[in-house]
């Protein structure tokens, strides 16, 4: 490597270094709401014996595709310009198990103190045209590191098992079809939202329906033994104020 190379190999560097801190802010961001969905799905699990998560995954935009949108939205190539309006750097997507988790799941992250709301786009309840279904929220969070705080945005896609189901096979179809899918495939792919919708409500009035069928069996339970549950509340007391020693 001669002289007149070494500056340009040392400033490639630096961009890449530059380029690596930037999108650690994004993964700090994600790390920050991740822990917040943990804990409500375990606190779910706990209390309800029933979690409305399903599945989590998180992904940070490839460099690739952050520099093809800038381009695609005609926003200037500079990572002050890109962190300004490319705002789904960091996205994590939800798979819940009926239509009403996603609501409630949203409900109760969007609550909390520190969780800011930018935007949100409902295609649940307003599908895309080719039968796409996910409720989107752009938030922010906030990240400490050492000498000050971010408020880093990131995109959450909330949607149920059927819509994943529906929207992993419709990316790929577009992606090896490079975007021109054909319209008899397109078709086919609404007639198939249309059906993983039906699937979706079918399954939320089974939900409802065993839901009911259980609250009104505890309660047949509590009227016809109301001493079990006050008995098993002292022997809990008593336990709580006397542990059994260890052997
Ligand atoms: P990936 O692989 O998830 O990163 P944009 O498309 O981002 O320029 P906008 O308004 O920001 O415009 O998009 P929007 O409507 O909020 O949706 C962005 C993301 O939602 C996409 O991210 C997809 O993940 C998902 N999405 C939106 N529409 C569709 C659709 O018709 N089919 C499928 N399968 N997914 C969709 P990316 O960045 O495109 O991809």
């Amino acid at each position: 490597m001669n002289s007149n190379e070494l500056p340009d190999f040392r400033e490639m560097r630096a961009l890449r270094d530059e380029f690596a801190r930037f999108l650690l802010s994004y993964k700090f961001g994600s790390d920050e709401m991740l822990t917040k969905i943990n804990i409500l799905k375990e606190a779910f699990e706990l209390t309800h014996d029933y979690s409305p998560i399903e599945h989590v995954s998180f992904r940070l935009k490839s460099a690739d595709s952050i520099f093809e949108k800038a381009r695609r939205r005609g926003i200037e190539l500079s990572l002050v310009s890109i962190r300004k309006n490319i705002l789904d750097i960091a996205g994590i997507r939800i798979t819940c198990s009926f239509i009403s988790d996603a609501y409630r799941l949203r409900d109760m992250l969007v609550r909390q103190e520190d969780v800011t709301v930018l935007e949100t786009k409902d295609y649940i309840r307003n599908p895309k045209s080719n039968g796409y279904k996910s409720l989107h929220i752009l938030l922010s969070v906030p990240v400490f590191t050492l000498d000050r705080v971010d408020q880093v945005p990131v995109e959450l896609q909330i949607r149920t098992i059927a819509m994943d189901f529906w929207a992993s096979l419709e990316h790929k179809i577009y992606y090896k079809y490079e975007g021109a899918v054909p319209e008899r495939l397109i078709a086919e792919l609404k007639d198939a939202a249309d059906v993983a919708d039906r699937l979706d409500r079918k399954m939320e009035r089974l939900h409802e329906e065993v839901t009911d069928l259980q609250r009104t069996e505890k309660a047949h339970e509590r009227r016809s033994n109301p001493q079990l549950s006050e008995e098993l509340l002292e022997d809990f007391a008593r336990a709580m104020r006397n542990p059994e020693p260890r052997p």
